[in-house]
């Protein structure tokens, strides 16, 4: 009974905690549907055919007619006729059963790649731009009027239901865009435009990360694609669309001009400010974002200050510099960055 409880404990943990919010195994859209069916069907199928192999194993490996029969050989050095022709008729079923089933496989596979492909044909898509950088993520919602345009970092927002088109791309080495929950994984290609079709259709919190190793901080370089109805979306990219908040409170003043007075600007864009940087995550509404760093910390005040008073300790190898800010000159900054909702 205890002996039992371990494992199973253990299982229920792991599944637990498997990520359900990162699972290839917790479809939250058609084609993860797709991809999760298909990998049952090798799970089931595969599993059989090992269990009747092993079991064959087994009971050659003790029977005792193969070892009367084992015996025999190895004093002769020859089977009889009869055992080779039955010897042969079995080695050739087996193969042929393997490549039948092999081929179902395949079939079985490459059907499912075809009907995950392309969500085209659907109506009223939406185009997003995903940049992958060392080690951190761009998004960006094409839209064919310019004011709809939308850039930011790490968080994903779309819609329920509707299909989305995620172009990729790379501004350094290849990255991997990945969300389980969603689809398989797209390489980010440098100097090439990838195209993947996600949808959700069950709103929810999908984790994703990069899935193709790019360098010291490839393990954080995660993002979130949040889905949530139509109405939530539009609200969503509405306040997205708008430039930063103004601060209203002496602190946030006080942080803003601390922030533009930095070298923050010559890397970081604020729309709606002077900082205009573009080699690193738009800050624009900062404060809106579940993670700090591509999810690497939660997006805390606490968390926030020790970023910007020691990026490299919580991310070693990022790309941005530390910084001197003044001890004083910190909580407004924080409090600032924080109000950019
Ligand atoms: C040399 C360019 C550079 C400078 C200067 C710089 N940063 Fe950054 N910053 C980055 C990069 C690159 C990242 C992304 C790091 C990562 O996730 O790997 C980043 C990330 C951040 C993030 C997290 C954004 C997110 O969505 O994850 C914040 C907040 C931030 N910086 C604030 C600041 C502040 C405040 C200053 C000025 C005191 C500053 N940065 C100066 C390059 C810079
Ligand atoms: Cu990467």
């Amino acid at each position: 009974m205890k002996r039992a409880a371990v494992p199973a404990f253990a299982l229920s943990v792991l599944y637990g905690c498997a990520w359900h919010q990162q699972s290839a195994l917790n479809p939250g859209g058609p084609q993860a549907a797709k991809i999760d069916t298909l990998w049952w069907s090798f799970f089931w199928l595969l599993g059989v055919i090992f269990i009747i192999v092993m079991t064959v194993l087994l009971l050659t490996l003790t029977g005792r007619r193969a070892n009367m029969e084992r015996e025999a050989l190895e004093v002769t050095h020859k089977a009889s006729p009869q055992t080779e022709s039955q010897t042969r008729r079995i080695v050739t079923g087996a193969t042929i059963i393997t490549i039948l089933i092999l081929f179902v496989l395949i079939v079985a596979s490459v059907g499912t790649g075809k009907a995950i492909a392309d969500l085209g044909f659907k109506k009223n898509p939406l185009t997003i731009q995903v940049t992958g950088n060392q080690w951190w993520w761009e998004i960006q919602y094409i839209n064919g009027d310019a004011s709809q345009t939308l850039v930011t970092a790490n968080e994903m927002h779309i819609p329920v239901g509707r299909p989305v088109q995620i172009l990729g791309q790379s501004q350094d080495v290849i990255h991997s865009f990945w969300v389980p929950n969603l689809h398989g994984k797209r390489d980010l290609i440098p100097s090439r435009t990838t195209n993947e079709w996600i949808e959700a259709d069950q709103p929810g919190a999908y984790r994703g990360q990069c899935a193709e190793f790019c360098g010291l901080q490839h393990a954080h370089m995660a993002l979130w694609v949040i889905a949530e109805p139509e109405d939530r979306f539009d609200a969503w990219m509405r306040a997205q669309l708008q430039p930063a908040a103004s601060p209203s409170t002496q602190e946030t003043i006080r942080g803003q001009q601390v922030f533009l007075n930095n070298a923050c600007v010559f890397c970081h864009q604020i729309r709606g400010t002077t900082a205009g940087g573009q080699n690193a995550p738009d800050l624009t509404h900062f404060g809106s974002r579940r993670g700090i760093a591509a999810n690497t910390v939660p997006n805390t005040k606490g968390n926030l200050a020790g970023w910007i008073v020691d990026p490299q300790s919580m991310k070693p190898g990022n790309h941005m510099a530390t910084i001197a800010v003044n001890s004083t000159d910190l909580q407004p900054l924080v409090d600032y960055l924080e109000s950019l909702k």
